[in-house]
């Protein structure tokens, strides 16, 4: 494999900036490129760098002999000052001694490739990078360190173990002999595996669905002040706040950031009877968005209170807080709510902000286990999981042993391409070339 170069550090103005070279051969370009001897690996040398013989920069360097790498190639890293000229001057030193320009995500496919780690492990370094939350870059780390992988392999050590049962019942098969005890063990320890498989599999989610904000939606009776306490939580006016009943129409949603999370706030229209086809149909986004929602915050006025009852029973099981609110224009603490507020006076907001806090990161903390994986991942769960179901059902319809063994066989290679065992060459492509330069 050529030699390749990249700046692993963004091309701007900066400090220092950091280029990453790797391939069979690059340690040979180093007494060309450098004004001083690179005797020990994994060593900090301050030097010179050259391009034909003129000064380039005053730079240090640190290199690896492979395997003991990240590419688990030869390679080495330069660290230069952070000026765009520079940063020019050091590509011409690399082009100079014919270097190429590495392809994006490269030089984690080339760790790959290596067996320096597992795809999943190298899918897990690119979203780490682009991780833009602390929660979601210790989820994506979880599978960087393993945790995963090391799941994935037990399933398939343990379809192997189930393979190697049932082809043996298929080799008795031919001699005539079934063993049907054998075969109702067999039933149930598919039925274990797939139970724990599915259980595993809804641990993990992609980006794209998981990792949600928690959807919290302030709802109740038109007038109750739902859209003055948005504004207070936000600390902003975003809603529109008017004394005529039916103000709000459409959803208004937007960000919250609490001590613990994050979460989608969401202000609906006053729910009610209404002629006003406008507002009947902010009403339905209303009911609709209840449904969606992780938690409501429920919001009355002394005026309103009598429809508490109405909306409880509306949102069922659903978790909400019942927000009496306008405490600043009555002494009274009617029983039954959850929290007493003035959204004009800001008062009691605290409390109400903590509550959510509270109640909301409980809730994540249960889910700690998922591990943020890919949409590809999750599409292969899914494949297998139904794959897992049906040799259930195939057993217990006392179907032909060689769909079963198909089938597992199926799901063990399924899981092999999740860590990259198996794995076409245009897939790697795919994964690797949304890695960013340099990666
Ligand atoms: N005194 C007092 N008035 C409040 C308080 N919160 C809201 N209001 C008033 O109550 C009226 C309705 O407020 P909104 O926030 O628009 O109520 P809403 O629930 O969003 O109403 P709709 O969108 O029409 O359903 C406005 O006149 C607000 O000024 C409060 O804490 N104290
Ligand atoms: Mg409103």
């Amino acid at each position: 494999m050529s030699v390749i170069y990249a700046l692993a550090t963004p091309p701007a103005q900066s400090a220092i900036c950091v280029f990453r070279v790797s391939g069979k051969g690059c340690l040979d370009a180093l007494p060309e490129l450098f004004n001083s001897q690179l005797v020990e690996p994994r060593y900090f040398y301050k030097t010179e760098m050259l391009s034909k013989g003129d000064f380039v920069d005053s730079v240090a360097v640190v290199f690896f002999k492979g395997p003991k790498s990240f590419t688990g190639e030869d390679s080495f890293e330069v660290y230069a000052h952070g000026g765009l000229a520079v940063m020019s001057k050091v590509v011409e030193a690399f082009d100079g001694v014919g270097f190429e320009e590495a392809e994006p995500g490269e030089f984690s496919k080339r760790a790959f490739l290596n067996n320096k780690m597992s795809l999943s492990q190298a899918e897990a370094v690119s979203d780490l990078i682009s991780a833009s939350s602390k929660e979601e870059a210790s989820k994506v780390s979880l599978v960087l360190r393993g945790d995963f992988e090391s799941k994935v392999f037990d399933f398939s050590g343990r379809l192997d173990a189930l393979r190697v049962l049932v082809e043996g019942e298929i080799d008795f098969t031919d001699e005539d002999e079934v063993f049907v005890q054998n075969l109702e063990e067999l039933g149930s320890d598919v039925s274990r595996l797939s139970v724990e498989f599915s259980s595993f599999a809804g641990a993990c989610s992609s980006t794209k669905d998981g990792l949600n904000k928690p959807r919290v939606l302030i709802a109740g009776p038109p007038n109750s002040g739902k859209s003055s306490l948005f504004n207070a939580l936000l600390s902003r006016d975003r809603s529109i706040v008017s004394s005529i009943a039916g103000t709000t129409r459409d959803l208004i949603d937007s960000e919250l950031v609490l001590q613990n999370i994050v979460l989608t706030l969401g202000d609906s229209a006053g729910v009610r009877n209404t002629d006003d086809l406008i507002e009947g149909a902010g009403i339905n986004i209303s009911f609709g968005e209840i449904k969606k929602s992780d938690l409501v915050i429920l919001v009355f006025d002394e005026e309103t209170r009598g429809s508490v009852s109405f909306f409880k029973e509306l949102l069922d099981e659903q978790e909400h807080l019942l927000i009496y609110n306008k405490i600043d224009v009555s002494d009274k603490r009617p029983s039954g709510f959850d929290l007493f507020v003035s959204a004009k006076e800001m008062d009691g907001l605290g409390a109400l902000r903590k509550t959510l806090d509270e109640r909301l990161s409980v809730g994540k903390s249960e889910k700690d286990l998922t591990y943020l994986v890919r949409e590809r991942h999750v599409n292969i769960f899914s494949e297998v999981s139904s794959r897992l179901d049906l040799i259930s059902s195939s057993i217990k319809a006392n179907e032909s042993l060689d769909v079963v063994a198909e089938n597992l066989k199926a799901c063990r290679d399924l899981l092999a391409e999740v860590v990259g065992i198996k794995t076409s060459d245009e897939l790697l492509g795919e994964i690797f070339s949304s890695f960013c330069i340099g990666k």
